[in-house]
């Protein structure tokens, strides 16, 4: 067996409904990009997942290359990794569609991201939007994963697809690995930069609240100065009182490496105002490089084409043979039988 064979898997994905943001980086793409040496990685850009909210067609094609782009400025080596649209492997809406016949209704309906998302968008409300963690956790088991490297909010959506796996295991034999998730412990939730109670979010209508990977560093220097604090009067790190300010010390934490407690006493005794500079620097500084490669790579198309048609085809021959084992060991019948 090649070196390559032995080693574990990680499955990971971002959905190409808008720009990304600083949260993917702290939720997300750093974690893939440092654990990408020591894994077998599909690194997905999940286009179904996205259609679960009303999207402008020509605005999901561009957000799907975006995201391409993005992963590979963020420093994932394609020579590692798998990098492929989820619509692609036909593989991913078929095994959504057996194991959505081994979720409970009631399971699906305790989400708190449906929860979450019925409300925001309660005009529509739609089907795809419950069965969307089945479709995820199709995703995941489809390579065998061992590894899901996400920000927090995706846990409970783990939860059920270890449940999942394990109850067609169960029912037949052993037939998914049981993946168990991987949550950073900072950064695993940046919050919005105007409401500390709030995730920041690609799809905030309030642009002032998110770090966009694409801004330019004067708006994001503005977006730090005007960040939402308290009215406290020191630096301290304490996320459940303070969040305002604890999210500024996870990003200066983010884009310099330092220790949150060697960060906090450097600057325990500043004002807000010189401490938000000081973020806004180290921001600038950690984003600007990764800004400047993504707009290379954005602007060659046939590359990131040529790159995903491999994907795909990649994805799809570890997709497909899970896929088969699943068929045959529910019963639907082949020419092979
Ligand atoms: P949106 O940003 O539009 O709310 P989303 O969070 O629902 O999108 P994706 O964009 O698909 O969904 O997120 C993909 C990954 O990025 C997940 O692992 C998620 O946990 C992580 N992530 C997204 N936002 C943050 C954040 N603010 N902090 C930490 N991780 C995040
Ligand atoms: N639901 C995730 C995106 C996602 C995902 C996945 C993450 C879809 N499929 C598989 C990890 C593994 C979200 O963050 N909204």
């Amino acid at each position: 067996m090649s070196q390559a064979s032995q080693r574990l898997t990680i499955f990971s994905g971002i959905q190409p409904s808008g720009m990304l943001t600083l949260g993917h980086i702290a939720g997300a793409l750093r974690n893939w990009v440092a654990l990408q040496y020591d894994y077998r990685c599909f690194f997905c850009i999940v286009d179904l997942h996205a259609l679960t909210v009303r999207q402008v067609p020509a605005n999901l094609r561009r957000w799907t290359l975006d995201c391409a782009a993005m992963y590979l400025a963020a420093g994932i080596d394609p020579a590692q990794a798998t990098i492929f649209v989820q619509s692609h492997v036909p593989a991913h809406a078929e095994l959504a569609w057996v194991l959505s016949t081994f979720t409970g209704f009631g399971e699906a309906s305790r989400m708190t991201q449906f929860k979450e998302k019925s409300e925001q968008h309660a005009h529509n409300v739609n089907v795809g939007l419950f069965a969307y963690p089945i479709l995820m956790a199709a995703d995941i088991l489809l390579y065998q994963t061992n590894l899901v490297p996400v920000g927090e909010d995706q846990k409970q959506h783990l939860e059920l697809t270890r449940d999942l796996a394990q109850r067609f295991n169960n029912a037949y034999s052993p037939t998914f690995t049981i993946p168990e998730p991987y949550i950073p412990k900072y950064g695993a939730r940046l919050m919005s930069l105007q409401d500390p109670r709030k995730k920041m979010s690609k799809s905030d209508p309030n642009h002032n609240a998110t770090i966009f990977l694409a801004d330019d560093n004067d708006a994001i220097r503005r977006k730090i100065q005007r960040a939402v604090t308290d009215s406290g009067t020191t630096i301290e790190y304490d996320p459940d009182n303070r969040p305002g300010i604890s999210n500024l010390i996870e990003i200066y934490h983010l884009a310099t490496g330092d220790p949150i407690e060697q960060i906090v006493e450097h600057y325990r005794t500043a004002s807000y105002a010189t401490f938000k500079a000081a973020v806004a620097d180290a921001l600038v500084a950690y984003l600007e490089p990764v800004r400047t490669r993504f707009f290379q790579i954005r602007d060659d198309e046939a590359f990131l084409a040529d790159l995903l048609v491999r994907g795909a085809r990649e994805a799809a021959q570890v997709a497909n043979r899970t896929l088969q084992k699943v068929y045959r060991k529910v019963g639907l019948w082949s020419p092979k039988d």
